[in-house]
């Protein structure tokens, strides 16, 4: 059965004007763009709600398993393009609109992004959460509604600043309240051994209880009527405490206190590496578990009676260690609240959880000191105690009194500040392990895990990621989506996307290759009348376009970017005429976020900005190179800027990155690729083919082309040798050159570089020296490719074509089918024809 509402562009003008007046409270024969997107908003929204109910409903109904895909971020960008897009009717409105005078894609640019997130880890939740709606798999997201996002990047003078992402301010039309879905969550306080019933049992006493009440984000599937939900919770204070402080005539400090309630969920944590020793981020990942596990055990309780069939009907998923007291959480239920035997509670919790682990490095664990897990929450120390000494006693069955091995893998560190390894707590109580890439998985069972690879190799799996195609082609790229759906004479790629390897026939065509080009050039417009208004640089378009964008890291390298574009810059000054007019015209954009508190990736952002300001303002190399730092780099700037790219960066030191999904965006728009060999480019290479820099090698003779990408760099096998070998070995001329320009000031800032410099000649641990020879070669073959449109063109359509691997909808399948164990369950529509 379908809904109420009707998607004609008369029902839809009537649903817009009613929800001016009425929901925006404006007259309906005067408002503004902003207004009219607010009225579209809700219009859109009705809609989610309908098939929302309908979903749950039906879910409800059939009771499958459930998964719970549990995150601290998602960084979901805007939702109107892609809701509608999703729904079937983005013609509709669009007619709709222009009949009422408005332009849909003018309406779009009014909504802000949803940025509750750092950087990938974040993004990929809402790739995923996109997958699991539009495979109709039964499932749920659970986060925190932060008040204040992700930090608003702004360079002053060339220096990142940062200001609050007030996101909220303008209210947020795509979400519900929920005020009847709320929970006491409890904090502090003690633990007392009371006897029930004639059994012991431990009775937590908190000192603090906040209430979190539950905001309903629909996401909707594409070609399915079925919308999942991603709850996010926020803090409330709670009517128990707040009457004490009344009783005893402290009014003010009552009022007082509901603000302190509010603050645990107001803002995110701006680092995407380490939150070590916060008690307000400890806060906050038991404020979200605890909720998340009250509102799934209620769930499952409505339906069911014996916590036997708890594994039948959930699936837990820890997205990285940060839900992990999750597990501690259900243990605790279980025990002291459903007073199940604690071998019952300990077997079904071990059927439950499937973690994913997206770090690489062992310094990148979290780790919570047990003083402050102590006092917040002693009653999971004492669990978490319980849980270690159970499984340190079984270890020592399985391995010996080997002390070492047993230190490494204890769940607690008894180092100089003990600590709760929450890795290994999420480890040792998974069902599953998962890696995000294949280089990934193996780092974990040989390196960070291989302790516990040993006990248990078949906890361990890898599911690269993926990116979700309906926001990464459809929403961003709509003139890419028509060429592709007229092509392929279908638009079944954007539910199936290995279809796209259909495109592959056709990379020569003539006229494909001329349509291509064209599409490009629409985004490169794009992309250059973006450019030229935030920052006055007009941009070639017969240039090309080469771009790295994600978080600023040491170990992403985006230095060795920079002393590249410095390079290019100083050989350019170096030529003469003739020499000049060989040269390909380059746009180096660069953009990214640098935590607040991490000076090296700031100074990064400052000498990236100083050195675009050199070359930018030199007339004698005009269009010959540009360099553009494009500020406040997220969601809705991507989707501009990953169409309009010819080339795109992935540089990180091998060994160093998870996976990496930006690359799988970028590949996806026909974008190749300059990497390393590390993450995922390692899988992307394996399925388009790749190029060591210089020769090309035949992937697929059936094709008669080489399909070329542009690696580089030492191989993750080398790193430790050449880190041993040292600089002084390395040094190579041209990089001795680039960083003398730094140091005597030719960008300014001197002093100010000098440890930047220092870091590369010192004890280069992201080795940008000694692969810098290579990684200038690799350019040098890039240039020569672009310099050749047609096999330019026809390596970019096999880009797209080959990117169907790195979609989320194969990882998401993936996930449901050996780690969650659930199946779709599809609400019957007008999608089944
Ligand atoms: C990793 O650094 C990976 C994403 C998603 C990141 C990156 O390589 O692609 O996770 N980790 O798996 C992260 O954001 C906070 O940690």
């Amino acid at each position: 059965m379908d809904g109420f509402l009707k998607n004609d562009p008369i029902s839809l003008q009537k649903d817009i004007l009613y929800h001016v007046e009425y929901t925006v409270a404006r007259s309906r024969f005067s408002f503004d763009d902003f207004e009219a997107y607010q009225a579209l908003a809700h219009s859109v929204r009705d809609r989610l709600i309908e098939r929302s109910h309908d979903t749950q409903l039906y879910f409800k109904r059939k009771d499958p398993k459930r998964a719970y895909f549990l995150s601290l971020e998602f960084l979901m960008g805007r939702s109107l393009s892609n809701s509608v897009i999703n729904l079937g009717i983005r013609d509709q409105y669009a007619d709709a609109l222009s009949q009422l005078g408005f332009e849909f894609e003018v309406l779009a640019e009014q909504e802000g992004d949803a940025a509750l997130g750092n950087g990938g880890l974040a993004r990929l939740s809402a790739c995923q959460m996109d997958s699991m709606a539009t495979l109709d798999y039964p499932a749920w997201g659970y986060g925190l509604r932060y008040q204040y996002g992700l930090f608003r990047q702004v360079i002053l003078d060339g220096f990142q600043h940062e200001q609050p992402d007030f996101w909220l301010n303008f209210g947020n039309p795509w979400e519900t309240e929920r005020v009847h879905v709320t929970y006491p969550v409890k904090f502090y306080g003690t633990v007392e051994e009371e006897i029930l019933n004639g059994q012991k049992c431990n009775a937590w006493n908190p000192g603090e209880v906040v209430e979190a009440v539950a905001y309903d984000n629909p996401i909707p599937g594409y070609g399915t009527r079925n919308t999942i939900t991603l709850r996010l919770w926020a803090g409330k204070p709670s009517d128990q405490r707040d009457m004490e402080a009344f009783n005893t005539g402290d009014y003010i400090n009552a009022v007082v206190s509901r603000q302190k309630a509010e603050n645990i969920s107001s803002v995110l944590y701006p680092d995407d590496r380490s939150y070590q020793g916060k008690e307000l981020r400890l806060k906050q990942q038991y404020f979200f578990v605890s909720a998340s596990m009250q509102d799934i055990i209620r769930r499952f309780k409505d339906a069911h009676s014996n916590f036997d069939e708890f594994p039948e009907k959930v699936a837990l998923q820890l997205n990285d260690t940060h839900p992990s007291l999750a597990i501690v959480e259900v243990m605790r239920v279980l025990v002291d609240e459903e007073h199940l035997d604690w071998n019952k509670a300990w077997d079904i919790v071990c059927k439950l959880f499937s973690f994913t682990i997206h770090a690489v490095i062992a310094e990148g664990l979290e780790k919570i000191p047990v003083d402050l897990l102590g006092s917040l929450l002693p009653r999971h120390l004492q669990i978490i105690y319980d849980i270690n000494f159970n499984f340190v006693e079984e270890l020592k069955k399985r391995i010996g009194l080997d002390y070492d091995r047993l230190s490494r893998m204890s769940i607690v560190e008894e180092a100089a500040v003990k600590s709760i390894r929450m890795a290994n707590l999420s480890v040792v109580c998974s069902h599953t392990v998962n890696g995000v890439s294949k280089v990934h998985s193996e780092l974990l069972r040989t390196k960070l895990f291989k302790d516990f690879y040993e006990l248990w190799p078949e906890k361990f799996q890898c599911k690269t990621n993926g990116v979700t195609q309906r926001r990464w082609i459809v929403v961003s790229n709509p003139s890419l989506c028509a060429l592709l759906s007229k092509w392929l004479g279908t638009e079944a790629w954007i539910r199936n996307v290995d279809l796209l390897t259909g495109l592959r026939e056709y990379a020569e065509d003539a006229d494909l290759q001329q349509e291509w080009m064209m599409v490009k050039k629409v985004n490169k417009m794009r992309l250059a009348e973006y450019i030229e208004a935030m920052s006055g640089v007009k941009v070639s378009l017969d240039a090309m376009f080469d771009v790295q964008t994600k978080r600023i890291h040491e170990y992403k390298r985006q230095l060795l970017n920079i002393l590249g574009i410095i390079h290019r810059y100083d050989c350019i000054k170096n030529m003469d005429k003739s020499q000049r007019s060989k040269v390909v015209p380059r746009v180096c954009i660069i953009g990214g976020k640098a935590a607040p508190g991490y000076e090296v990736a700031k100074k990064i952002i400052k000498l990236c900005n100083a050195v675009a300001e050199k070359i930018n303002n030199d007339t004698d190399v005009g269009d010959l190179l540009k360099l553009v730092f494009i500020p406040d780099y997220n969601v809705s700037l991507a989707e501009v800027v990953i169409p309009g790219a010819d080339l795109s960066q992935h540089l990180s030191t091998a060994g160093h990155e998870a996976s990496g999904t930006g690359s799988m965006k970028f590949l996806m728009n026909g974008c190749l690729l300059l990497a390393t060999e590390d993450g995922s480019t390692v899988e992307i290479i394996e399925e388009i083919g790749g190029r060591e820099s210089g020769k090309c090698y035949l992937r697929d003779n059936s094709l008669r082309i080489c399909f070329l990408q542009f690696l580089f760099g030492a191989k993750i096998h080398e790193v430790p040798e050449l880190r041993e070998k040292g600089p002084a070995h390395k040094l190579p001329l041209q990089c001795a050159r680039v960083l003398g320009l730094i140091r005597d000031g030719h960008f300014g800032f001197e002093d100010y570089f000098q440890s930047l410099c220092d870091s590369v000649e010192g004890d280069d641990f992201y080795l940008l020296c000694s692969d810098f020879g290579s990684y200038l070669e690799a350019q040098a073959a890039a240039d020569k490719a672009f310099a050749d449109p047609k096999k330019w063109t026809q390596m970019s359509i096999l880009s797209t074509a080959g990117s169907g691997r790195f979609s989320s909808d194969r990882t998401i399948r993936d996930y449901a089918e050996k780690s969650w164990g659930i199946e779709p369950c599809r609400f019957p529509s007008e999608f089944d024809g």
